[in-house]
């Protein structure tokens, strides 16, 4: 059996992300695959309710201790995510260690230091960059409800992203409809589970 693909999106705040998530997952369902959806940060555990706190300006933290927060909410859900990857369930991730490092820099931290609580975590197989310019983001509902959510902020954050990006991203342009975007990211997640497969297969026939 293949390994699970862990499929990461990320983005700025409202770009879709969450919207494409859920329709990516609806659709792997829907052609027969074991597929679940993660989300970063989780403020479901201790730490991330602390994060939650931070975020809605509950509560305030130095930029160095919720930076760690939010790799140590990485951390404590590698072993489900390791366990679910093995047993084949493909992973839906909604933000990643990207983030991480793109709102931590573009707040003033250095870049080496923002990345290095990262290194060991699992691999994304598949990374989607969903790009929308600040001024779009601006415009959709709900913008300026949360800590990190103003428009000099998000633009040093898309700075930061584009910054990090490598040759195997795929870019959304996430001005597109939700329909056309969704067909995008399910076709290239398809191909992805596909190769998986027929590696695994020959893998076995060895
Ligand atoms: N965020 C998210 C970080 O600053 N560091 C991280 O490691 C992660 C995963 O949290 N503005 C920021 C990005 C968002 C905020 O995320 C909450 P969401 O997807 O809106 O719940
Ligand atoms: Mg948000």
């Amino acid at each position: 059996m293949a390994r699970g693909r862990f499929i990461l999106l990320e983005g700025c705040d409202r770009a879709g992300k969450s919207t494409q998530c859920s329709m990516l997952v609806s659709a792997l369902k829907a052609r027969g695959h074991a597929v679940e959806l993660c989300k970063f940060p989780d403020r479901t555990t201790t730490i991330g309710k602390m994060i939650h706190a931070y975020l809605t300006n509950a509560q305030e933290l130095d930029d160095k201790a919720v930076h760690l927060l939010f790799s140590a909410n990485r951390w404590e859900a590698m072993q489900s995510i390791r366990r679910k990857l093995l047993s084949g369930t493909h992973l839906v991730v909604d933000r990643y260690a990207y983030s991480g490092v793109a709102f931590s820099t573009a707040k003033g931290l250095d870049l080496t230091w923002c990345k290095n609580p990262d290194r060991g975590l699992i691999r994304p197989d598949l990374t989607f960059f969903l790009d929308l310019p600040t001024s779009e983001a601006e415009r959709r509902g709900g913008f300026g409800e949360e800590r990190y959510e103003k428009r000099e902020l998000q633009e040093k954050v898309r700075d930061v992203f584009l910054q990090l990006q490598s040759k195997e991203w795929v870019m959304i342009d996430a001005c597109k409809s939700v329909e056309a975007m969704h067909h995008e990211i399910l076709k290239e997640t398809e191909h992805k589970i596909q190769v998986a497969e027929a590696d695994a297969k020959l893998a076995e026939e060895d």
